[in-house]
Order: C-alpha cells, then sequence, then structure tokens
C-alpha cells in the first residue's frame, strides 16, 4: 500500500540519519589538535574521540584522544580505537614513510594509565590499522613524552625519531632509529625541553641542515626554553649554535628562508638569522 511505502521509506530514512549522526559524533576531530595532511593513498588523519580516562592533561585541555580516523583519497575512512588502559597524548599527527617503502605510517604518543607516554608508530594499509613498532613505555603514570623531529639524523638511510622524554622533569633529548619494524634507542642527551607543562603547543622545534653537511640538524629550547640549540647527530653530538630569546618560546617555531621565527611567551616573535658557518 503506498501508506506503508511511504512510512517505510520515513524509517529508512530515519535510520539512515541516526546512523549518520552517530558516526559523525563518534569521529570528530579532538579540539586543538592538528589534521596530518597525508601523501600517497591516504587523505588526512586526525585524532578523535575524546576522553578523560587518563587524567594527565600536559596539553593545556582536560581530554585526551581515545582514537584516530584515517581518510584515504578514495573517501574511504578507518577509525582506530584504543583500549581503555590507553589514551593518544598528542595534538599532532605526524605522517612519514619511515621504512621507505611509498606510504606513510603514522606516529603519535601513545600513554598506558598506568605505565605513562610511549611513541607508537602505525601501519595504515588500505582496509587496517597496525601498530607497527613502540618504545617502551616510560614506566610511570603522568610521564610524558614529545617527538622533536623525524628524519635521517645521521645520514645511515634509515630514519631517526628525536624526541625530548619527560620535558617538564628529566628533558632528555632521545634519537630512535627506526629499522626492521623496529625503534631502537642510539642515543640520549641530557638538558632539552620543547613543551611547557599545560600548553596546547607541541611545535617547539624544526628540522633541516644547518651546517651544510647534507644532514639534518635540529633545531629546539634548551632546558628552560629561554634558548634554542641547533644540534647536530654526527660524527657525533655537538650542539652547533645556541640562540638567547628574549623570553620563553612559546612556539610554533619556524623556519623561513635564512630565518628561524621564535613566537615568545610575552606577545613577541624572535627573527633569528641562520648565517652558514
Ligand atoms: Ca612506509
Ligand atoms: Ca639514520
Ligand atoms: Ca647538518
Amino acid at each position: 500500500m503506498p501508506s506503508n511505502d511511504h512510512l517505510g521509506r520515513k524509517l529508512v530514512f530515519i535510520a539512515a540519519f541516526l546512523w549518520l549522526g552517530t558516526t559523525t559524533a563518534w569521529a570528530q576531530k579532538i579540539p586543538h589538535s592538528h589534521a596530518a595532511e597525508g601523501a600517497g593513498n591516504i587523505a588526512s588523519v586526525e585524532l578523535i574521540d575524546a576522553t578523560q580516562r587518563y587524567a594527565h592533561f600536559v596539553l593545556g585541555d582536560r581530554f585526551e584522544a581515545s582514537g584516530f580516523q584515517v581518510t584515504f583519497k578514495d573517501g574511504q575512512q578507518i577509525q582506530f580505537a584504543l583500549p581503555p588502559s590507553e589514551v593518544f597524548e598528542d595534538r599532532l599527527p605526524r605522517l612519514v614513510d619511515l621504512n621507505g617503502d611509498g606510504q606513510q605510517e603514522l606516529v603519535l604518543v601513545q600513554s598506558h594509565v598506568d605505565k605513562g607516554a610511549s611513541l607508537a608508530v602505525y601501519d595504515l594499509t588500505l582496509g587496517s590499522i597496525e601498530l607497527l613498532a613502540q618504545t617502551p613505555y616510560i614506566g610511570q603514570p603522568n610521564r610524558w613524552l614529545n617527538p622533536a623531529g623525524i628524519a635521517d639524523f645521521d645520514g645511515d638511510g634509515q630514519i631517526e625519531i628525536a624526541l625530548v622524554a619527560k620535558p617538564h622533569l628529566a628533558k632528555e633529548l632521545q634519537l630512535w632509529r627506526f629499522a626492521k619494524g623496529q625503534l631502537s634507542l642510539i642515543s640520549t642527551h641530557q638538558g632539552f625541553s620543547n613543551h611547557r607543562l599545560g600548553s596546547r603547543e607541541q611545535r617547539l622545534s624544526v628540522v633541516f641542515d644547518d651546517n651544510g653537511d647534507g644532514i639534518v640538524d635540529l633545531a629546539l629550547p634548551n632546558a628552560s626554553r629561554n634558548a634554542i640549540h641547533i644540534v647536530s647527530f654526527v660524527p657525533q653530538f655537538d650542539v652547533l649554535r645556541t640562540y638567547l630569546l628574549a623570553d620563553e618560546l612559546a612556539g610554533p617555531l619556524t623556519k623561513t628562508g635564512d630565518t628561524l621565527v621564535a613566537p615568545l611567551r610575552n606577545g613577541s616573535s624572535m627573527r633569528l638569522q641562520l648565517v652558514a658557518d
């Protein structure tokens, strides 16, 4: 009967609307987070599904992400959800081809409610998401790390991830190499901090080749974040140069041509001229 057909169509419409509404709400990007733009078959990655189940809150808001959503160039979307014991204590998904196969991997700070932070690498092959590699958790809750740069920092052809472990406490720069599907700790260096407790800004570092040897270097703040060190990891770890700041670095630190632009907490911004040795 026409009336039943009409009712049927209406119910289908309502059901579709509810399903879309539920999906949209679940997959909403968490506030104050950055989407990562992809290459190859990946369009973007967003951190989603805010949770308060880990009450550490170093990043300025009383929530963390409990999952991420990958959007592929063909329009397909996949969501990944962590178990209840973990969160992504991060606002900055990073897409980098770590193993040189032409497919980007996803790098995130993944924290366990009892063990603190770790660095996690996810494989994003179309149709599935898998944890590819992970550093050990720091070992106790409320201990965090902030990635500083991802590049081949020693010229060996393998990609390294530079991060600062416990940027509010131990302030230790660590270099981890990704090779053969595993992350290995290469070196540690004291006296660096790339985050202020409670700040939403994680981008206090920049990667570029400062001394012109063809191998990238890393610019990041000192322990009190009132100076910028440019460090090289080869032939041995070395601070190539240091720029003193008029106030604490607020970030984001960026490089434009031969200039580092350093927004400060007092609202001003310093332009640091890079001069090759
Ligand atoms: Ca890859
Ligand atoms: Ca390397
Ligand atoms: Ca260099």
